[in-house]
């Protein structure tokens, strides 16, 4: 190297490469209102859409009229499921492989759904149409209990499937039954079971919750009728699917149709599926021939689009007296609601539930899923959550802790002594997955040293003694979570959606002067891509991250791939920058070896450049590099330096995590305040630790609404009790208490970099560890199970019943 080279840690340094704490670059339109959301698109002689909805949960409609609507000023036309049917698209194909009503055919299965959409000069004439739409319905008996839904003589809410005995995933045995899925080996599970010494059972709920993003669902589509191609900017985590879907769908060839997706104000999964939204703003704009706006106010999107949750789980854990645990039981009773939309890739219709056996070696497992109809909202979506991790996450972690009651035990202790160990990974576990890396002990510990477990346990001790005293109204309780989470769909062979493959891409163009433009399957909602991203590939190619502009969502300039949902884009498309950087590598080391007139093998990598090996004040720095190789005739070579990888990851990736959350509750108001909430992540690599703890605040944060009061809540009738925001619990600083975030750092040992997903961790995590410690907190005084969400009239009631 010659004395001008700054020394490879200044280099490295300089390039803002993995592992920096680099600021987040689309922070800057953010912070200045400069970001282009979807309802930012203005077109010239756009129309607005809005639906007529159904006040009903279940009815039959006798009529729609709708000439009232029609004669307001403005109004351009107003669509009803006989306008789609002869272009069959008043049904729609779900992601799960069912069908949905695009607008009311014949009836109405659960409030809010939508049942006419009117097209005005803007969104105020539209919103006033809707309510001249006249609709005459009759109502018909309503079902939101899914074991009721069940009953012989319940009504049968899907006519259309009546006498369809085999569904998307097998056989129905009932007209509200949708599918069965069982794993595992029902026999020996009953059977270790059967001759435990000792077994806990519990009914564990996961209410139905709703991921709620700061900015609703929504789309703009434009047909231009001139050149035959359908524009649709929408809020998308998936737009390669959409336009293949809407191909296959509308019958308009592919390269004929864009998806955009824009900045995107938050996902939670609620953008993953596919809405009547969309669609009947894609028919509006092809029979007007102009631009045709669609955005759900919240009520709408609370009400209709994808919920999340909704699990019954009944559980059986056995154990030895001493407290290992020999086998687990699950049966879950899933509300899917009217249609099942959930959004899971096609193999697995409770998504990876089968992650349920948790952190631990459990031998011997068992697990059935029966998904279920009811009148309630369509969707079942992957809330910050890998497909029903959450939920098996809740179930395992309140599962360990009423074995520990029935043991007598301490619940750190028994953790610890149930985990997989360092050395059995890869390890298999017996629903089927092979986990690919994890050190639950060491994190364990620190975790437990880092609260002060021991001292915690004795400060509750002697809180209950003082408060048998009547020395004090308030519990401590101590909130114990270890989580393993699977992330990061792919691979192929198992994985697809609607038959299209979960692989995921990047594709990578290296500018003459060593800039550089990256682009990729999935699109960012707020996670920072434009930021990672780059640093993946800096570190890579040697090029600064500030040089490299990461594009996403624009499916006319990026790479076919999967999309942005389950934690999939570090692990899938993560990957496939990596190694499309590699390929870039590759090209740059013979073009190096070819300026510096050696052999390829004779040049060496060396942060940002190629070294000649044993001559260091020999060397070509990739900016040098790259306007060689469009610059230059280098024989043998084409110009240019570009590179594409498609990834199809051989596994899954297994983050991991433990949480602890030390909760005061006041019994005599219900009322909680966290004194202290710890995070400890471990997602293999990191790639920027600044916004992994911003997705751990956010995801905690998630968790603890969840936890502690979020709920989409029905009455007998069907009606949605928590339609809006002054019912539906969103914290604020106010209610958010302070996070410690820590972590250890286990590689994936297949992932290109090492890296593991985190984005969904926080909210798997999150949630055991409020719901634990309210549950910790009455422990002493025998309570087992209590239902989330954990508000204060239900803290105030638990402590109520338990005569306190
Ligand atoms: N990272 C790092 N490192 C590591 C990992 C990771 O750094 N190791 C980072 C990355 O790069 C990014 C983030 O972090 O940026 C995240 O990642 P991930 O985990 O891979 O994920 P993604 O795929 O990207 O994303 C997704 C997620 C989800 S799924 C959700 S729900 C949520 C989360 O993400 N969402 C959201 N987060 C968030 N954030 C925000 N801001 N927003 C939003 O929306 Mo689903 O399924 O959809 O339900």
């Amino acid at each position: 190297m010659n004395e001008m080279t700054p020394p490879k840690a200044e280099r490295a340094a300089a390039l803002k490469g993995l592992g920096t704490e680099r600021k987040r670059v689309e922070d800057a339109r953010f912070t200045q209102g400069k970001g282009n959301y979807v309802d930012d698109i203005k077109m010239p002689g756009m129309l607005f859409g809005d639906f007529v909805r159904s006040p009903y949960a279940h009815a039959r409609i006798k009529s729609i009229n709708a000439e009232k609507a029609l004669a307001v000023p403005g109004v351009i036309a107003v669509l009803t499921a006989d306008d789609l049917r002869p272009l069959n698209l008043h049904w729609m194909p779900t992601l799960a492989g069912d069908v949905q009503m695009v607008l009311a055919d014949g009836k109405v299965l659960f409030q809010g759904q939508e049942v006419a959409f009117v097209v005005a000069e803007d969104r105020y004439i539209a919103a006033d149409a809707v309510e001249l739409v006249e609709v005459e319905y009759e109502e018909l008996p309503v079902v939101v209990d899914p074991f009721k839904a069940q009953a012989e003589d319940a009504p049968v809410l899907r006519e259309d499937l009546e006498g369809k005995m085999e569904g998307a995933h097998g056989p129905r045995r009932h007209h509200n039954h949708i599918f069965t899925w069982e794993q595992g080996d029902r026999d020996a599970t009953d059977s270790v079971i059967g001759s435990a010494d000792v077994v806990a059972e519990e009914m564990v709920y996961y209410h139905r919750t709703h991921p709620c993003p700061l900015e609703t669902c929504g789309c703009v589509a434009s047909m231009d009728k001139v050149n035959g191609k359908l524009t649709v900017w929408g809020t998308f985590q998936a737009p390669h699917a959409v336009r293949t879907v809407a191909s296959l769908i509308s019958g308009i060839a592919e390269h004929n149709i864009r998806i955009v997706s824009p900045d995107i104000g938050g996902g939670f999964g609620n953008k993953v599926g596919v809405y009547p939204g969309y669609i009947c703003s894609i028919v509006a704009s092809i029979v007007t021939g102009v631009p045709v706006k669609w955005v759900e106010d919240r009520m709408e999107n609370l009400m209709a689009t994808a919920f999340a949750r909704d699990y019954w789980m009944q559980g059986k854990i056995a154990a030895t007296k001493d407290g290992k645990i020999t086998g687990l039981w699950c049966h879950v009773t899933a509300d899917h609601g009217a249609f099942d939309a959930c959004a899971d890739p096609t193999k697995f219709p409770a998504g990876f539930f089968n992650i349920c056996t948790g952190s631990y070696d459990i031998p011997t497992a068992y697990l059935a899923v029966d998904g279920v109809y009811t009148n309630k909202a369509p969707g079942g979506v992957a809330y910050r959550c890998s497909f029903r991790v959450t939920e098996a996450a809740y179930f395992i972690e309140r599962m360990i802790e009423v074995l520990a009651i029935e043991l007598g035990m301490d619940a750190a202790e028994l953790r610890a002594k149930n985990f997989i160990r360092k050395d059995q990974f890869p390890y298999q576990s017996a629903l089927g997955w092979e986990y690919d890396s994890g050190d639950y002990h060491t994190a364990w510990d620190k975790a437990l040293k880092a609260v002060g477990y021991k001292e915690l346990r004795k400060e509750q001790a002697e809180r209950v003694e003082a408060f048998k005293r009547g020395e004090t109204r308030k519990l401590l309780g101590i909130g114990l979570t270890h989580f393993t989470e699977i992330v990061g769909a792919g691979p192929v062979k198992n994985c697809d959606i609607l038959g299209l493959g979960m692989f995921d891409s990047c594709e990578i163009r290296i500018h003459p002067t060593g800039s550089a433009i990256a682009r990729l399957g999935t699109i960012s909602q707020g996670q920072g891509h434009a930021t990672t991203f780059a640093q993946i590939l800096a570190s890579e190619i040697g090029i600064p991250a500030d040089d490299i502009t990461v594009e996403e969502g624009d499916t006319d300039t990026a790479p076919y791939g999967l999309g942005t949902y389950g934690s999939r884009s570090t692990p899938v498309a993560g990957a496939a920058t990596a190694m499309a950087g590699r390929k870039i590598r590759a090209k740059a080391q013979m073009i190096a070896a070819y300026l510096l007139e050696v052999h390829d093998s004779d040049v060496e990598w060396d942060v940002d450049r190629f070294v000649v090996k044993g001559a260091p004040e020999r060397f070509k720095t990739m900016k040098e590099i790259a306007f060689a190789a469009y610059n230059q005739a280098i024989p043998g070579l084409e110009p240019g330096l570009e590179a594409v990888s498609y990834y199809d990851p051989p596994n899954m990736t297994y983050p991991f995590g433990a949480y602890i959350c030390v909760m005061e509750i006041d019994v005599d108001t219900g009322e909680w305040e966290i004194r202290q909430f710890y995070a400890l992540d471990d997602c293999g690599t990191r790639i920027n630790p600044m916004i992994i703890e911003g997705q751990v605040h956010g995801g905690v944060t998630e968790a603890l609404a969840i936890a502690m009061g979020q709920e989409i809540a029905y009455d007998d009738m069907g009606n949605v009790k928590t339609g809006t925001l002054m019912d539906f619990f969103i914290p604020t600083a106010w209610e958010t208490p302070h996070y410690t975030t820590d972590h250890t750092v286990t590689p994936s040992p297949h992932h290109p970099i090492g890296a593991k997903g985190v984005g969904e961790s926080p909210n798997v995590g999150g949630v055991p560890a409020f719901s634990n410690a309210v549950h910790d907190a009455f422990r002493p005084f025998g309570l087992k199970q209590a239902h989330m969400p954990h508000d204060h009239w239900r803290i105030w009631k638990i402590a109520h019943d338990l005569g306190l």
